[in-house]
């Protein structure tokens, strides 16, 4: 479905799928665990999910003739990472937004990991104090101003590139990956399992899966403890990229699924079932996830597997989208392993 749309590549191509039997063992629960390996999907600055979603973004960004890409994100923020390596990678400016969007309070919060590597790749990262919210912010859009006022070309990207026209299509593109994949495994995934806050991850995916007629096993796990906004933002991204890539049908409500149990106590803040998780993960497989988002898909795939939710003998793929850096930002949680 995406023929007509110009890539622009940043990363290495398909991402590899592979067996987590460890995990799986571990887990106890019958179930055969897999992953997609998102988190490794390029060489600039660790990869992550965003590359993928600015894959389709930065030809317009290009086209419109832009010499800074601006966008926001969090302190511990994996998108504005992935910005700020694009812009490096394009010979761009790059201006990115941090917003106190985490309780957490962790003395090198704000020097380590992803906003350190953002500083290293040369982005002007603005900390301000702003509070959660995936929407649309007005801190961002002062930002794209000061870069006018500047006499620069800004090229706006909103939080997480998910409410962006073309935000959406680099996760088509990820169903279509999946099911040639299948076909060289000789089987299909039963369930897909995803972290979602912004939402043109898992809204990208439902797309895909939807021509697959598939799009409800695609399992979202909140992450954002705001899911009344994340599903409306989901449901946003689903209508306008179904439209944009000619899906040829609108998409049921009860094809967007997202569980609502996991991203307590807060986003960004990881409770001890989700610094299990991780434990688990990097003890049974080396796969390191991280306290904001893959923790918390993880816990919550974690979960669903012991409570029955996946008949037995399903193989389940959690889509690993990175975001490890941020572990660094959490170092006392994990001062004994
Ligand atoms: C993020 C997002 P969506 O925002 O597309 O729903 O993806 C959720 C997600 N996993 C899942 C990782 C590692 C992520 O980084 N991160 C945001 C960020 O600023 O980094 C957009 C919130």
């Amino acid at each position: 479905m995406l023929e007509k749309f110009e890539r622009y590549p940043l990363t290495y191509g398909p991402t590899p799928i592979e067996k987590l039997p460890r995990l799986s063992a571990a887990i106890g629960a019958d179930v055969e665990i897999w992953a997609k390996r998102e988190d490794c999907n390029s060489g600039l600055a660790f990869g992550g999910n965003k590359l993928r979603k600015l894959e389709y973004i930065i030809p317009d960004a290009i086209a419109a003739g832009a010499d800074t890409l601006v966008s926001i994100g969090g302190v511990q923020s994996n998108h504005t990472r992935m910005v700020a390596a694009t812009a490096a990678k394009l010979g761009m400016k790059c201006v990115v937004v941090q917003e106190k969007w985490v309780p957490h309070f962790d003395a090198v919060y704000d020097r380590v990991g992803n906003i350190l590597l953002t500083r290293l790749m040369g982005a002007d990262s603005r900390l301000v104090e702003d509070g959660f919210d995936i929407g649309i912010r007005q801190s961002w859009e002062d930002a794209i101003q000061s870069v006018k006022d500047a006499g620069g070309k800004p090229y706006a990207i909103p939080a997480g590139a998910s409410v962006h026209k073309y935000g959406g299509l680099g996760y088509v593109g990820f169903a279509e990956e999946v099911a040639r994949q299948e076909a060289d495994l000789g089987f299909r995934f039963d369930y897909i399992i995803v972290c979602v806050v912004t939402g043109s991850t898992q809204g990208g995916m439902i797309v895909g899966f939807a021509a697959q007629d598939r799009a409800d096993r695609v399992i979202g796990i909140d992450a954002s403890a705001t899911p009344a906004q994340t599903r409306a933002q989901v449901r946003q991204i689903v209508d306008g990229t179904a439209e944009l890539v000619g899906l040829g049908r609108a998409v049921r409500e009860d094809e967007i699924v997202i569980l609502e149990d996991y991203a307590y106590p807060a986003y960004g803040v990881p409770s001890e079932e989700t610094n299990d998780a991780i434990r688990l993960a990097a003890r049974t497989e080396a796969m390191m996830t991280d306290p904001v988002y893959e923790g918390k898909s993880m816990q919550g795939m974690i979960d669903l597997a012991r409570k029955g939710y996946f008949p037995k003998g399903s193989k389940v793929l959690y889509a690993h989208l990175g975001g490890a850096p941020a572990l660094n930002g959490y170092s006392y949680y994990y001062k004994d392993g």
